[in-house]
């Protein structure tokens, strides 16, 4: 990875090596961490951090489904990314806050645990590769099922519930393909391993819906609302496996991935990738870079120095 200078850890910047936690921590026994993943684009005016207030709301409700504290209020947390970018000198970059249960307690009943917060961000660029986002990857439907929403709930954003994603990756990747898709329980498509799903036949989009196991992603609600300003009708329904393979086009959503089309699912070709994932992929940079007036909102411009 691509390392910068400073973390933001519990309140204050400390040295990317001393960013440490104890090796008997609870969320590194037993996955019980929340994280977010978001990103900042270079734009006119600056470093601006993509759908902030979205990520620190969803960030806080992940933890409050595992009756995790957030030691630090919305705002704090806020100004403590514009710090950590402002501190490593970064533009487009990634950033990864975790709220973590931390060390004092081992067993399952971790209510007694401290809880850390840490905000890391760094240089990441497409998450696919850049060949990726302008030609699509090969993606394979893992054997490994998505979590049920009864087993792990899928709304929320843990560390634990990554291993099935790892799973499913490892197994893809080892089979020669790009991304890994998952089947939900029920054995309709959820998503990718770290990525919503869109499905594109006769002009109409489709999704699964947040019951289907997914997580809420903002990219997914970020292209819904993109594609219902271009006119074009989005359906959440179920989707069945072999409709990947007779759609025209499939693309998926993500922090990381961005709007990434795939052209090979099963190694069913799809082509080369279609125009409404282009047009969504392009109005999807304008808007993330600064260069669409009217999404101006979500973007979270870093104070100026005059105000911070
Ligand atoms: N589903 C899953 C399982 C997922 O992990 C992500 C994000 C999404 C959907 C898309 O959500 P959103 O980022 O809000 O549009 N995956 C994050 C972690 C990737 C990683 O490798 O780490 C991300 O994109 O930051």
């Amino acid at each position: 990875m691509q390392e910068a200078e400073k973390i933001w850890m519990n309140g204050a910047l400390v040295d990317w090596a001393d960013a440490r936690v104890h090796v008997l921590s609870h969320g590194l026994h037993y996955g019980s961490s929340v994280f977010e993943g978001i990103r900042a684009y270079a734009t006119d005016r600056g470093a601006a951090v993509f759908r902030l207030e979205d990520h620190l709301a969803r960030l806080e409700r992940s933890a409050a489904t595992y009756y995790m504290p957030v030691p630090f209020p919305r705002e704090e947390l806020r100004r403590a990314v514009h710090q950590v970018i402002a501190a490593n000198g970064l533009g487009s970059c990634y950033i990864r806050p975790i709220v973590l249960r931390g060390y004092g307690v081992m067993g399952l009943f971790p209510l007694e645990a401290p809880v850390d917060v840490a905000i890391a961000a760094w240089e990441w660029g497409a998450y696919l590769g850049e060949e990726g986002l302008r030609s699509g990857i090969r993606a394979k439907v893992a054997s490994w099922r998505r979590i049920g929403n009864n087993t792990i709930p899928a709304t929320a954003k843990a560390g634990g519930q990554y291993l099935n994603s790892i799973l499913a990756k490892i197994e893809t990747h080892k089979a020669g393909y790009e991304e890994a898709i998952l089947l939900n329980e029920q054995g309709y498509v959820a998503d990718g391993s770290g990525e919503n799903i869109f499905v594109v036949r006769d002009g109409r989009l489709v999704t699964p819906p947040l019951q289907s196991s997914i997580l809420e992603g903002i990219t997914r609600a970020t292209v819904m609302e993109l594609a219902a300003d271009e006119g074009l009708e989005v359906v959440e329904r179920d989707i069945a496996r072999a409709e990947l393979y007779a759609a025209d086009e499939v693309f998926v959503t993500g922090t990381a991935a961005e709007v990434c089309p795939l052209n090979e699912i099963d190694d069913h070709p799809l082509g080369p990738p279609g125009p409404i994932t282009r047009r969504l992929q392009d109005r999807f940079f304008a808007v993330t870079e600064g260069r669409d007036p009217r999404f101006a909102h979500w973007l979270d411009h870093a104070p100026s120095a005059a105000a911070a």
